[in-house]
């Protein structure tokens, strides 16, 4: 597989896609290892995992840089990525230890609760956070005790193998974390159907996704899907406009839209809607969007020439468009729509540096329009109106909101969508349930 710098167009290495024999001697290296690493102590598994962090940090300029080169992530954004991956695996290493379990009093003996590892889980990551989402997938399933074999997206396999390096440095023992690059229908089906793989854990397209829950039910596989989105922003009159509008940008152009969580359907009540789209036409237009190396830059390029293509494809006259360079990499400008709220560009993901902007009238019509879609994962709602906040955040199907803010994704909590956004939850607390199986022990005192 050619790997390609997307700010370049330059092929920066060529790595060699595992097929489905190659996966399968993965996933009995993984079995193997699990064995033993079941057994390790909690404190001996929470060191190894605080090693591994330590690792991961004292590597993060190198791993932010792989990032930048082979996803074209601007440096300030790609090294906020690899201090939160070692964050991510300092959070999970504290968790081997206080896998506490439970004790019910029930009559005639002792009953415990246990929270067992589930085996052998396979992680298959998109190409949009490649370290990122691994991260979120690899620590607590390795904290909860299982191996781990990571499928990356064929566009950028680099720090995923780079981590796995890592990992063995850290003296994670081989086979407990392993990395099989290929392609999606070989490497990443042959996990999905292999029977000694006992969860998947999936983030990508919603249409992969469905495909991956059928073959996952038939063998009662567990499950982790994490897919697209179409949220809203939603802008009330009340709200600082200044703040929420000088943001809106963020929250849709933020890795150039290329994003589950990008805001990409704006909602502005309508009789601030004029107002609004000055201030907003003046934070599009100052988005700087050009060489991932360059400190200042907020934008880069899209993942590739065929993502390209896809995102263009949506783009007919745009009420307004922000720059980007011309020449070789895959850009593609900040862009500003208003369609009709039928318009395929208000209801299908996008995935790239699109905003489609919509009036309202009140909040029972903004509620209305948020949930008129198949997809569920994030929101924000701007108003100074506390009660308005809360109502309208449990009005809107959807698993991450914010209130005056753009943040989705806080590694302490849950993270994980309604609809077809997806299926349980990654990040907190719930993603160690979700790695475990709970077992219940009575033992007779009679
Ligand atoms: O995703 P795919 P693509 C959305 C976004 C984007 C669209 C297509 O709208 O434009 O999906 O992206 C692996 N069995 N998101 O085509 O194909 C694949 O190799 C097992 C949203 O890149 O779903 C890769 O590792 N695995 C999203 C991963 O699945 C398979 C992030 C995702 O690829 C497989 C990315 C198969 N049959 C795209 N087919 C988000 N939720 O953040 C592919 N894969």
């Amino acid at each position: 597989m050619k790997i390609v710098n997307p700010a370049t167009e330059e092929v920066v290495a060529d790595v060699e896609p595992a097929d489905a024999a190659e996966v399968d001697r993965a996933v009995e290296r993984a079995r193997t290892a699990y064995a033993s690493w079941r057994e390790v102590s909690p404190g001996d598994r929470a060191r190894l995992l605080r090693r591994f962090a330590d690792l991961v940090g004292e590597h993060a300029e190198e791993l932010a840089r792989l990032e930048l080169t082979n996803a074209g992530h601007p440096i300030g954004n790609a090294r906020w990525e690899a201090g939160t991956v070692r964050d991510v695996l300092h959070f999970y290493a504290g968790a081997p230890e206080r896998n506490h379990g439970r004790q019910i009093p029930v009559p005639g003996g002792l009953d415990v609760t246990f929270q067992e590892p589930l085996g052998v889980v396979g992680v298959i990551v998109p190409w949009n956070f490649p370290m990122l989402i691994m991260s979120w997938g690899v620590a607590p399933a390795l904290a909860a005790g299982n191996t781990v074999i990571v499928k990356p997206a064929e566009w950028t396999p680099l720090t995923a193998l780079r981590l796995a390096e890592l990992a063995l440095a850290a003296g994670l023992p081989e086979g407990v974390l392993q990395v099989v690059p290929g392609l999606g229908e070989v490497a990443g089906a042959r996990l999905v159907e292999h029977p000694d793989v006992a969860k998947i854990v999936f983030t990508g397209s919603t249409e992969v996704g469905k495909e991956i829950a059928a073959k996952a039910g038939a063998q009662v596989k567990r499950l982790t899907l994490e897919l697209g989105g179409k949220s809203a922003n939603i802008v009330f009159a009340d709200a600082d406009l200044e703040k929420a509008a000088k943001t809106a940008p963020y929250a849709v152009f933020d890795n150039s839209g290329q994003d589950c969580c990008a805001r990409s359907r704006l909602l502005v009540q309508s009789s601030v809607y004029d107002a609004f789209m000055d201030r907003l036409a003046e934070a599009v237009r100052a988005v700087k969007v050009g060489d991932p190396l360059d400190e200042a830059t907020e934008m880069g390029p899209l993942i590739s020439a065929e993502h390209l293509e896809r995102v263009r494809g949506f783009v007919h006259d745009p009420y307004l468009q922000g720059a980007c360079p011309q020449g070789r990499g895959y850009w593609f400008p900040p862009t500003v729509l208003t369609p009709e709220p039928t318009d395929r560009a208000f209801t299908e993901e996008i995935f790239g540096p699109v905003v489609s902007v919509v009036p309202f009238a009140d909040e029972e019509e903004a509620v209305r329009i948020a949930n008129d879609t198949p997809y569920g994962l994030s929101g924000s709602i701007w108003t100074r109106d506390v009660g308005r906040a809360l109502r309208v955040a449990r009005a809107v199907e959807s698993g991450a909101l914010s209130v005056n803010s753009h943040s989705s994704v806080r590694y302490w909590t849950p993270f994980g969508g309604f609809k077809q956004s997806g299926l349980g939850r990654e990040l907190g607390p719930d993603a160690l349930t979700a790695f475990t199986e709970t077992k219940n022990v009575f033992i007779s005192s009679e």
